[in-house]
């Protein structure tokens, strides 16, 4: 059997001009595995541009920006000059699954060129001509950094750097399981090949604003332990967005600090939007809570772990139904 970095080689290196893309909501490893792609092809004398399922990340926008990576923003709709035939190849990074490619598909179906998927991820779809599945690899960044260096692309500073934040972004800076002896040897590669990794961990952990923070430290004061320590609830009014500049979004992370507690099995965060509307109420569960079934009593859903809902109603209200909700489940869960 050839091998399956030859085969991939082989038809990347036929290919005049190349569109690659990743999953929706892309995270450091989909725009850095992307990036080292794009510079790749690059030195190859391909043209390379990345289409993106939603906006650019500001946290990880430095990427793309300092590489010069083109991309196309697709987030509120393709444009009606946008072309799929204009290229010769479609390479999807990150992910082989239709759901994380909303919008996608008709694209795909009308593509008269070559389809290649590289990607980490267990669940696959099997629609691509070929695919580079690697589900051992912590990052895609691995897969890609495997195949530059099997067609004998120059590991430059640029490519190096979008590889990294590929690998500590999957891996969260090397501490998660899924770390491997591969992925530290690449690791140690890529910094003799110049990367800066005390820039990349201020621009990737030091990077928030202060109102975020400011906002945080307000909702973690409203923390409260309920049903024997096995409930936790915070909340951030209205008050707090004005009082510290913070917007709806500077709430996202915050529903995971109190899972941090030993004893709590179950989060919730409960939000007051600074420009009215429905209160939003998330949920997080470690234990047996199935938070989507949970969440719907109230019209919400989501995942068994994750869920959220929309109260029609006061803060006061909407915090009182889902405690009295939340009681009751732990009054006949006997798992602690
Ligand atoms: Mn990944």
């Amino acid at each position: 059997m050839k091998d399956l970095y030859q085969t991939i080689i082989e038809r990347l290196s036929s290919t005049k001009k190349v569109l690659v893309t990743t999953h929706v909501r892309p995270d450091g490893d989909a725009l850095g595995s992307s990036a080292a792609l794009v510079l790749a092809l690059r030195s190859k004398g391909i043209q390379a541009k990345v289409l993106l399922l939603s906006h650019l990340p500001t946290k990880y926008s430095f990427v793309f920006r300092e590489s010069e990576i083109d991309w196309i923003d697709v987030e509120t709709g393709f444009s009606n000059d946008f072309s799929v035939n204009d290229y010769d190849t479609l390479v999807v990074v990150d992910t082989g699954t239709w759901s994380q490619l909303p919008g996608l598909k008709p694209y795909v179906q009308a593509f008269r060129g070559t389809t290649i998927v590289i990607d980490h991820h267990q669940t696959q779809e099997d629609w691509a001509d070929e695919k580079l599945v690697i589900p051992e690899a912590a990052a895609t960044g691995e897969i890609v950094a495997e195949l530059l260096e099997q067609w004998d692309v120059d590991l430059d500073v640029r490519i190096a750097t979008s590889i990294f934040v590929a690998l500590v972004s999957d891996t969260g800076w090397f501490q998660f399981s899924s770390t491997r002896p591969f992925t530290l040897r690449l690791a140690a590669q890529l910094i003799e090949a110049g990367v800066d990794t005390d820039r990349l961990y201020q621009l990737i952990y030091q990077n928030e604003r202060a109102e975020r923070l400011l906002l945080h430290t307000l909702a973690m004061q409203s923390l409260e332990l309920l049903a024997d320590n096995r409930l936790a609830l915070m909340q951030v009014r209205r008050r707090d967005f004005l009082d510290t500049d913070a917007g709806v979004n500077d709430t996202e992370n915050l529903i995971n600090i109190p899972l941090q507690i030993r004893t709590v099995q179950v989060s919730v965060l409960l939000v007051e939007p600074p420009e009215g509307g429905p209160i939003r109420v998330s949920f997080r569960s470690k234990g047996t809570l199935n938070c989507a079934r949970f969440a719907e009593q109230f019209q919400g859903g989501g995942h068994h772990r994750a869920a959220g809902a929309k109260l029609e109603t006061s803060l006061e209200t909407a915090r009182h139904r889902v405690v009295a909700a939340l009681m009751d489940h732990f009054a006949t869960d006997q798992s602690l």
